[in-house]
């Protein structure tokens, strides 16, 4: 069993239903894993139907703002200075590279521009560049978020002073197998970034990772982790390992499809009113295994040619899959969609 971390508070209850202000032991999350492919479909439509009535898909795209050369050993990372990966290290982007980047996305219908950076966390002379951009990506009318490491005290107010709407900050995945991935942070870290964040005001996207090796009732702590957090993440990218080669997680053998549509299935029925987004990998699942995990209720994917340093689907793909599903994109103007509230 999971030991509890600070943020979470565990209150037993025993059956699994969806349950709104309550908080999630890791043996009903790992039921929920453990539900007949069909029932736990089911459970995940009926929670996603209730709250994104629309059903709609939110458009984000990422850009790699600071690309490689990072301190950190994180296992799966192909920007950890210590891999061979191929991967360049290079400088901060100037405004201008951004601004052009975020208006193509603007004009290709995302309506999130989240720009990444490969710091352990950022130095304060990078702060006011990050500022810069995050003013100007919002005032073309985007949502912004930042990935930019840990943040220290103040730095959140600072990012939300300059108009950021999220902050993602990942907690990767369980707490028992967090030190098989990586040594150079603990956990803790990351929740005290995450405490940052919401104490700042600003919007949470924290999510993970699987197909690292873990067992599926790790996959059940990294999600009761999120579930569990006070409240729970407005955003919750769950990533699909993108192994490459050079990094300690390449070669493993790869998780098996439906494994991944049961995560997003759990992630959708414990933190009902999130935006659960499609994210790493999915070049790799195809067009039938994303079709279930929309069914599911993943309603967000990354949307562009490029996540950070490695592809992702044609953004005229990810149109075509969405026209022949069926499925509309959440709207520009923001003003027609669902409310997110927090899960508190
Ligand atoms: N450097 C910052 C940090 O780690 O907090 C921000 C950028 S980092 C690349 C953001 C997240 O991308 C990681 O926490 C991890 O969840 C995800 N990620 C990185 N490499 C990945 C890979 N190969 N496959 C799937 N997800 C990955
Ligand atoms: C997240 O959870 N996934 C994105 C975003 N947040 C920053 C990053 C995925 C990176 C995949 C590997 C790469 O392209 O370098
Ligand atoms: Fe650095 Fe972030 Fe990659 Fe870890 S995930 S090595 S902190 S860029």
């Amino acid at each position: 069993m999971n030991a509890p971390h600070t943020v979470a508070l565990h209150r037993p209850t025993a059956a699994i239903k969806e349950r709104l202000d309550a908080t999630w032991p890791l043996a009903d999350v790992l039921a929920l894993f453990e539900l007949p492919f069909n029932e736990l479909m089911f459970r995940a439509q009926q929670a996603h139907r209730t709250h994104f009535p629309d059903g709609d898909v939110e458009l984000a795209t990422l850009l790699s703002i600071k690309t490689g050369g990072c301190e950190e050993d994180c296992g799966y990372c192909p920007q950890a200075a210590r891999y061979d990966t191929g991967v360049e290290a290079k400088k901060i982007l100037d405004i201008d590279t951004v601004l052009d980047a975020a208006r193509q996305a603007k004009a290709n219908g995302a309506t999130r521009f989240c720009m990444g950076a490969a710091w352990r966390s950022p130095k304060e002379r990078d702060m006011a560049k990050v500022e810069e951009m995050v003013r100007e990506v919002k005032a073309l009318g985007m949502e912004t978020c930042a990935t930019l490491g840990m943040l220290e005290e103040g730095q959140a107010e600072q990012l939300k002073n300059a108009g950021l709407d999220f902050y993602n900050h990942n907690i990767d995945t369980a707490p028992d197998f967090y030190n098989n991935v990586i040594s150079t942070r603990e956990y803790q870290d990351r929740l005290d970034t995450l405490g940052r964040v919401r104490n700042a005001g600003l919007k949470v996207c924290c999510g993970g990772i699987v197909g690292m090796g873990e067992t599926r009732e790790q996959r059940a702590g990294l999600i009761a982790q999120l579930a569990n957090l006070n409240p729970y993440p407005e955003s919750v990218p769950v990533n699909h390992l993108v192994q490459v080669e050079g990094t300690p997680l390449h070669g493993l053998d790869p998780l098996d499809p439906l494994e991944f549509v049961r995560t997003i299935a759990v992630a959708r029925i414990t933190m009902p009113k999130a935006r659960v987004r499609l994210s790493a990998g999915r070049r790799q699942l195809g067009e039938a295994v994303q079709a279930m995990c929309f069914m599911a209720g993943a309603n967000s994917i990354f949307y562009g040619d490029k996540l950070l340093t490695t592809g992702n689907p044609e953004a005229e793909d990810d149109r075509a899959l969405l026209a022949k599903l069926g499925l509309k994109t959440r709207s520009a103007t923001l003003e027609s969609a669902p409310k997110e509230a927090c899960g508190c």
